[in-house]
């Protein structure tokens, strides 16, 4: 049985320029490595992501994390079976003690649990989509335009995201990409040459004032491709509430609760959308029920900022019949096991899965591997654009190529 030799951490840089946590582990003849994606639109809710403070990159220094791995972790993991990932896992989660892992850090536990999986796979002589045990190719949501804190501009909205129909993943790849050209040609001659600057998820950033001129703009690309898409959006609506007034200000305008619901459904009358994440804010399990209520056996409603890939949460959800769709980052919770769990729960309750990268990426593809190895069903990893995000992209390529060769 291959037992961990070595657990080495190193500060590296996601896409955004600013230090995350690799993790090496090894046993006497493999390697794994896992990199800690990060974050812009973070729940309040999620594990704890250690940072130094400080004067060093801005006080975003994850030396303290790297040291947890180097010191703690290290000596807590070497001995024991790389394969036995729960119990590695819980190892780690105990070591932590935290009900958000702020001892150890999740980007700390998070890279090492991915290391482990990665490490395990090659002891095994698999992939590891192939030794998480899944054959689906997952559906993805292409996000080409940006807005909220991922833009910088008006746009209260956070992804505007198109959904190819089409039989394979690699077709419904181009399909994304020739849509996403054909929108940055458009934006550029009605909006100026500015218009194609790109956000953190790879989509395009114009400076668009209202949802609707942006939605026109993607239905006019896609009629153009002479392609389907069916739409999907990322409202991040806890990024744009109001807490003090408890109202939402989306793109300039003020709105409660129910005037919220009735523009989302005059919104899914009006365009293709068939999925919405985070239609309302973090804490409030009672309006997303409202909108699984009134649009849910149309069209998927997704919980991220609400459910952080965090089982209490996920229960609580379930019984409030607040989503019908997870959206699953691994950093939100810090390990694999745990992933797996609180996707095992919403499989259970019928649920939707999307595994989900963040805004802040690194050139690791973990997650296309996670999407197929759990049998997910859907990814969103950002525009067919930019390394860090066609990263996934290319890896499930690869895989596709090995389950239909
Ligand atoms: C989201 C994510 C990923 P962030 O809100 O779903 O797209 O954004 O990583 O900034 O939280
Ligand atoms: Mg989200």
């Amino acid at each position: 049985m291959p037992t961990i030799t070595k657990v080495h951490a190193r500060e590296v840089l996601d896409s955004r320029g600013n230090p995350t946590v690799e993790v090496d582990v090894e046993t006497e003849e493999f390697l794994g490595r896992g990199v800690a994606p990060s974050g812009a639109s973070t729940g309040i809710y999620e594990a704890v992501e250690l940072r130094d403070g400080g004067k060093r990159y801005n006080g975003k220094g994850v030396l303290k994390a790297v040291e947890n791995v180097n010191q703690l972790i290290a000596s807590a993991l070497v001995g024991m079976e790389v394969t036995e990932q729960k119990d590695i896992d819980e190892r780690m989660i105990a070591l932590d003690g935290t009900e958000n892992k702020s001892k150890l850090g999740a980007n700390a536990t998070v890279a090492t649990s991915m290391a482990v999986a990665r490490c395990a796979a090659a002891s095994e002589g698999v992939e590891v989509y192939d030794y998480f045990g899944g054959t689906e190719l997952p559906r993805a949501m292409f996000n080409i335009l940006n807005g909220g804190k991922h833009a910088g501009g008006k746009l209260s909205i956070q992804e505007f995201m198109i959904l190819p129909n089409a039989k394979s993943f690699s077709e419904r790849l181009q399909i994304a990409c020739e849509t996403y050209h054909i929108l940055g040609k458009y934006l550029v001659k009605k909006y100026g040459p500015s218009a194609k600057n790109v956000g953190d998820e790879g989509g395009y950033a114009p400076q668009l004032t209202s949802t609707e001129e942006a939605l026109d703009a993607i239905m006019h690309a896609i009629e153009e491709s002479g392609y389907k898409s069916d739409l999907a959006l990322d409202c991040a609506a806890s990024s744009f509430y109001d807490e003090k007034t408890e109202k939402y200000n989306l793109d300039g305008k003020t709105t409660n609760n129910s005037e919220l619901l009735d523009y989302y459904i005059s919104l899914i009358k009006k365009y293709p959308i068939t999925s919405i994440e985070d239609p309302f804010e973090e804490n409030d399990f009672g309006s997303f029920a409202d909108i699984t209520k009134t649009l849910g056996s149309k069209i998927q409603i997704v919980g991220d900022d609400l459910l952080v890939t965090n089982v209490k949460r996920i229960k609580q959800a379930i019984e409030k019949k607040s989503c019908n769709a997870l959206l699953l980052k691994l950093n939100q919770i810090g390990t694999v096991t745990e992933s797996i769990a609180a996707a095992d729960m919403c499989k259970k309750a019928g649920w939707k899965i999307v595994v989900s990268h963040r805004s802040g990426e690194t050139e690791d593809s973990f997650i296309a591997d996670f999407a197929v190895g759990i049998n997910a069903g859907q990814i969103k990893t950002g525009a067919p654009a930019r390394g860090e995000r066609t990263a996934k992209y290319n890896q499930l390529l690869r895989i596709e190529e090995q389950l239909m060769g």
